[in-house]
């Protein structure tokens, strides 16, 4: 099974970056990501097998991450695959720590491959036509995140569908 780790946006947040996809979604077109499934990806793991993806999801129950704070104050885009996104201007040292404490364990397991750059963000759009950012109003949106979720990615006609197989302790 594919899997990532992830923070999913409180329920609040979610609705507030649903409206940034809305509006990115009327300017540049694309698939527009549904509420449901936006999300910041901390390590994507690609295909893990039935028995390690257990193993994954009793590590992660039993973990507890350090609570903090995310600024989401701009816009973003990865043009090549049409990717619109938002992000922080200034680097989150808190999230780069998370991240890299992820992956040196991920590591030990032998598990995925770290990226060697890490850029925070959350997808709005894929597959967008234009990735013109000029003249989007500006953000300036708080995450609070104290809770990591271990996510099943699996791809159907109408794009990928999210599961959540494991939580850390909130
Ligand atoms: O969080 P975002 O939407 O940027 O693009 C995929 C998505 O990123 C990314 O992992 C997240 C959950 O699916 N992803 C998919 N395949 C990948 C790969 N081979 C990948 N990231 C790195 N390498």
């Amino acid at each position: 099974m594919r899997l990532f780790l992830a923070l999913v946006p409180p329920p609040e947040l979610r609705g507030r970056l649903g409206e940034l996809a809305e509006i990115a979604h009327a300017r540049c077109g694309g698939r527009r990501m549904p509420d449901e499934s936006l999300h910041l990806t901390l390590a994507f793991l690609g295909e893990v097998a039935e028995a390690q993806a257990s193993e994954l999801a009793e590590w992660v129950q039993g973990m507890t991450i350090e609570p903090g704070e995310w600024r989401l104050d701009r816009w973003g885009g990865f043009r090549r695959p049409g990717i619109v996104w938002v992000g922080g201007r200034e680097r989150s040292p808190t999230l780069a720590h998370l991240q890299g404490r992820l992956w040196g364990s991920l590591e030990s397991l032998g598990l995925g491959t770290r990226p060697t750059r890490f850029i925070p963000h959350v997808t709005l759009l894929r597959r967008a036509s234009v990735v013109d950012l000029e003249h989007f109003p500006s953000i300036d949106l708080l995450w609070s995140y104290n809770q990591l979720e271990l996510i099943q990615s699996s791809v159907d006609e109408r794009g990928a569908r999210y599961r959540t197989m494991a939580a850390s302790q909130g």
